[in-house]
């Protein structure tokens, strides 16, 4: 399947079980209208029951300039809420839809596309990458869910030093404070992702849907409720027959071993 039409800002391509979602906005590097982050929602809300794996990325130069600051035009405190409110709901639907996310990123990954990167489940810079959070310099504030989401990846003190001197942090740092998984020369990290996506694929889709769906959970709960939390998904997941053919797999000799390749 391929979807795309010069009004669309959104691409979608479906090869075998990976979806690749695009932003296709690269002239102006790929900035967040509320008409992008809606076809967004859409494009994740949509996949064919198929689609095991999405691969999210950016066309052009940048993965994503944030926040279109063009419609940042005057609203009332109620419109600005729902704005935001806007951008959680299709950010939801990457963290929390049905299939894990990997995302691309080069070029810029600032404001509100870090907010849309850290949505995602495993993040491939190339070294062209830089993450930043200018929005001390816009004279805003984080409202796409980075707050949340980019304070869990890296801790709250470092985003407040991002966001107060607008330190811009290259993809080599990036890597040593978790914004992002890999870092792969120029241009290779489309590459890279498809390889990871497809081991993503190959897991049992019950394992993945407990990685995504329970592990934020329980890293939310106490103590208690989390272990419990986590019994409950270790009993369910291990009780499928798909675990147990895996595992026999592994006992016979048919399934490959843990290793550093
Ligand atoms: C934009 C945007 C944008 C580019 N909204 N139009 N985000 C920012 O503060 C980042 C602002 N952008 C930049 O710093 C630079 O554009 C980049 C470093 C990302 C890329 O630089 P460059 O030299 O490749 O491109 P450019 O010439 O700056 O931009 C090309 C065009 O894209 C130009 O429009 P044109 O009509 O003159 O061709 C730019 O105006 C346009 N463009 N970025 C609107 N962001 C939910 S709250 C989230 C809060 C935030 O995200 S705050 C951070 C906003």
């Amino acid at each position: 399947m391929n979807s795309s039409t010069p009004e669309q800002l959104v691409a979608v391509t479906v090869e075998d079980t990976i979806a690749t979602i695009t932003l296709t906005r690269p002239t102006k590097r790929n900035a967040l209208s509320l008409r992008v982050v809606e076809q967004l929602r859409v494009a994740f809300d949509t996949l064919p029951d198929t689609v095991r794996v999405a691969i999210l990325a950016g066309e052009g130069e940048h993965f994503c300039a944030g926040l279109d600051l063009s419609e940042l035009t005057e609203t009332t405190t109620a419109e600005g809420v729902q704005h935001s409110f806007k951008w959680y709901e299709a950010f939801s639907k990457i963290q929390f839809g049905r299939v894990p996310v990997v995302c691309v990123m080069q070029g810029a990954v600032v404001g509100g596309g870090l907010e849309l990167a850290s949505s995602a489940h495993v993040r491939v810079a190339d070294e062209t990458t830089y993450f930043g959070l200018p929005e001390g310099q816009r004279g805003i504030f984080l409202g796409g869910g980075g707050s949340v989401r980019v304070s869990k990846l890296i801790g709250f003190s470092r985003v407040t030093e991002m966001m107060l001197t607008g330190h811009v942090v290259n993809a080599s740092e990036g890597l040593a404070i978790n914004l992002t998984h890999y870092v792969t020369p120029k241009g290779q990290a489309m590459d890279k992702a498809r390889e990871l996506a497809r081991k993503i694929a190959g897991n049992a889709p019950l394992s993945n849907f407990a990685i995504t769906q329970a592990l934020p959970l329980i890293a939310e709960q106490p103590m208690s409720h989390g272990l419990l939390t986590e019994a409950l998904m270790a009993s369910i997941t291990q009780g499928a027959p798909e675990a147990k053919e895996r595992v026999n797999a592994f006992l016979e000799k048919r399934a490959a071993k843990v290793s550093l390749s």
